[in-house]
């Protein structure tokens, strides 16, 4: 977070058409009944309005990151109660996933506390991705930026998803991250796209940017061509230690609303409710499907922190005569 990167961010950072950022905009500006008719609309001529795809998360790789993403509970920058651990095994990750399938999840996310993978890092984790996709899940992993080849090997493994967020828009970037720059984001999602995995990307809102900010992530995601099959909508997490633990939690509507204008910008892309879902609470979740959101994480952790209960999702499906994708 430093005052060099905060300054240097906005001229280096990539500029999308103005129309888009416009666009975005004055969705987000709408009348929340008249963005909520468009979602809507948008969202039934694309989806099936009742299925909701569920997606695990498992950190294989926890804390010690020489990163210094401000709200992270896992960075070796903050003072969090985190602990640095090993990569996982094999068997302990397989057993994860098995539970999960069991769960009626279809998605299996591994998510590493790395700036990036180094060599060896890759052979393991392609290990890990075979194994999970014998199991029939989608494989999904997120272990920071990649480097030439790398895509290729988790690819060769069986990997489908690649999980790389842009955060927040270029002109709030630099007040969260120092460590790396959205150019390297984008240098990877490009990597990840031309090695055939297909990309989720997405970012957090509740950081202290403004609605116009949020208008500049969704920009953003938008922009990517192809746009990203995946969009995840995380609301900040605020975890003790971390320089955001004392950001003001983001009004719910206004984070509905971030999700209804993804879906309007991005109407083939699933958008999944990410972190945040504990605080948010489920008539605010109910919007956030009514908003075209097609996708939770679902068991009990996300990464570091809490998330509801596999349970308690369910009956909240089944109130809403929403159901799990197959
Ligand atoms: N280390 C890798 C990286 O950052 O690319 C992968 C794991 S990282 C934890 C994955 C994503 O989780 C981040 O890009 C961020 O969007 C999200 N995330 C992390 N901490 C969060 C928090 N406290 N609240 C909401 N989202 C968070
Ligand atoms: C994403 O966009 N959100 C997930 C996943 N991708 C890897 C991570 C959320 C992490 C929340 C904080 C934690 O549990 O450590
Ligand atoms: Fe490291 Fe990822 Fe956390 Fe940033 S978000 S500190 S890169 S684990």
């Amino acid at each position: 977070m430093s005052t060099e990167s905060a300054v240097l961010e906005p001229a280096v950072a990539p500029r999308v058409a103005t129309d888009r950022l416009t666009q975005a905009s004055r969705l987000l500006d709408l009348p929340f009944a008249d963005l909520m008719y468009q979602a809507q609309t948008v969202h039934r001529a694309n989806f099936n309005s009742h299925e909701v795809q569920l997606a695990t998360l498992l950190s294989i790789k926890t804390g010690g990151c020489p990163e210094d993403c401000g709200y992270c509970p896992q960075s070796v920058h903050h003072e969090t109660a985190v602990a640095d651990e090993p990569l996982m095994q094999v068997d302990e990750v397989l057993a994860a996933a098995r539970v999960a399938k069991e769960s009626g999840a279809t998605r299996f996310c591994m998510g590493a506390a790395w700036r990036g993978p180094k060599h060896r890092d890759i052979t393991r984790v392609a290990e890990l991705v075979a194994a999970v996709k014998g199991l029939g899940m989608e494989t999904c992993a997120t272990l920071g930026m990649l480097r030439d080849g790398q895509a290729e090997t988790l690819r060769a493994a069986g990997l489908d998803f690649y999980n790389h967020n842009l955060d927040t828009a270029p002109e709030f970037y630099g007040e969260i991250i120092s460590t790396r720059t959205y150019q390297d984001r984008l240098d990877t999602l490009e990597r990840v796209r031309g090695a055939g995995i297909s990309v989720c990307c997405g970012g957090i809102v509740g950081m202290g940017e403004s609605r116009r900010q949020r208008a500049g992530l969704l920009a953003q995601l938008a922009s990517l061509d192809p746009q990203p099959e995946s969009v995840p909508i995380n609301a900040l997490v605020r975890v003790e230690g971390t320089p955001l633990a004392g950001a003001q939690e983001i009004d719910p509507l206004e984070f509905v609303r971030t999700v209804a204008v993804a879906r309007i910008l991005m109407p083939h892309s699933v958008v999944r409710l990410s972190a945040g879902r504990s605080a948010l609470g489920e008539a605010a979740q109910a919007l956030c499907f009514l908003a075209g959101a097609n996708s939770i994480f679902y068991g009990e952790k996300l990464l570091t922190t809490g998330n509801p209960e596999a349970q308690a999702d369910q009956a909240l499906l089944a109130r809403l005569g929403m159901r799990a994708r197959a």
